[in-house]
């Protein structure tokens, strides 16, 4: 069963009004394909979960549509020219960013999507884990191809960030998303967003960048392991109520583009106000682990270059650049 034919059989099963049917001659007709090859669409469509109700002299109709996050649910709400275009969607991955950094082989043109229902072996920074519980979160891997030097991979984590805390804000005003740098984003001081930027470079250019987003949308607190429980949260336990992951998604990639534009063209300078804005770092007293050295101060602001900067108990100011960081 070829994908397309799947998708575009998906596609005219979400767009019918409430309650209507769409008739196998109508989905033939609309497709572009034999009668024969509708029903093996609709039968594969059924293996894969969807629940598809047929009704002799009516036709078919989507009895539920399950939230799932594969194309034809992201291309209903999806407004991009480039980021979300191409969508490789599947059930279950090791993790996002192996399955790109493959895809990056491949030629994957700039903006591709790789997201999964659920991950093995979803990763975090320093080969941490991340855990993607199936069905309930965005886990996602946006493949960037920016001309720009490897110095500056690190900043899109910034982008990023603010792109997804300015994307809930605006589907969801009641949550208060706050980033943590530099890849954090919490709500009510627990994390519900880890980032990960990966590259792929050669001397002196980027290849691609792997921009790997996980957000807890939909669980619950027992969903989540037992050592994450007081640390973590979702958007569902913030808002109070289940939310359309796929909405978010293509709201995610619309202010992804923008942004990523926005760097790519003019720096991160025209980004710092809204990181600023977006972030609950910036005036705390906080504490950096670095690899070489523990650092308690202030933070005080970031550099146009995406540089924390920590003021010390003795005044100086120094600029991290990659830590952990504990608000103390
Ligand atoms: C991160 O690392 O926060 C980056 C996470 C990136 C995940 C995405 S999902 C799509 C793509 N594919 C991947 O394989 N990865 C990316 P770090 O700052 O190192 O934080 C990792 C720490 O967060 C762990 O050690 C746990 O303490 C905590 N953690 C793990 N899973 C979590 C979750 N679901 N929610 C909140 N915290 C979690």
């Amino acid at each position: 069963m070829s994908g397309t034919t799947k998708e575009k059989v998906l596609q005219a099963l979400l767009a019918l009004p409430q309650e209507a049917y769409v008739s196998g001659e109508q989905l033939a007709t609309a497709c572009g394909i034999s009668r024969t090859a509708i029903w093996k669409a609709i039968q594969t469509l059924e293996q894969d979960g969807y629940d598809i109700e047929s009704v002799r002299k009516k036709g078919y109709r989507l009895a539920s549509s399950k939230d799932f996050v594969d194309r034809a649910h992201i291309a209903q709400h999806l407004q991009t020219k480039h980021i979300g275009q191409v969508i490789h969607y599947y059930k279950e991955v090791t993790s996002t960013q192996i399955i790109a950094s493959d895809l990056v082989q491949q030629n994957a043109p700039h903006g591709t999507v790789v997201i999964a229902e659920a991950q093995t072996a979803g990763r975090g920074r320093m080969a941490r884990e991340w855990d993607s519980a199936a069905g309930k979160g965005i886990w996602m891997t946006i493949i960037l191809r920016p001309d720009l030097p490897p110095h500056q991979a690190p900043q899109f984590t910034l982008v990023a960030a603010v792109a997804v805390v300015n994307a809930m804000k605006s589907l969801y005003p009641t949550i208060t998303p706050e980033i943590k740098w530099p890849n954090d984003i919490l709500i009510n001081g627990k994390k519900t967003t880890g980032i990960l930027t990966e590259m792929i470079a050669e001397a002196d250019r980027v290849q691609a960048l792997l921009v790997g987003i996980g957000i807890n949308v939909n669980q619950q607190k027992e969903h989540f392991p037992e050592e994450l429980q007081s640390i973590a949260t979702s958007l569902r336990m913030e808002a109070g109520e289940v939310l359309d992951r796929a909405a978010l998604v293509a709201e995610i990639c619309r202010y992804m583009e923008n942004y990523s534009e926005q760097y790519v063209t003019y720096g991160f300078s025209r980004l710092k106000t809204l990181w600023e804005e977006a972030s609950g770092t910036i005036g705390k007293n906080i504490r950096a682990t670095t690899l070489r050295e523990v650092l308690e101060g202030t933070a005080v602001g970031i550099t146009e270059d995406g540089v924390l900067q920590l003021r010390l108990a003795n005044g100086d100011v120094r600029g991290i650049y990659s830590a952990d960081i504990e608000l103390t």
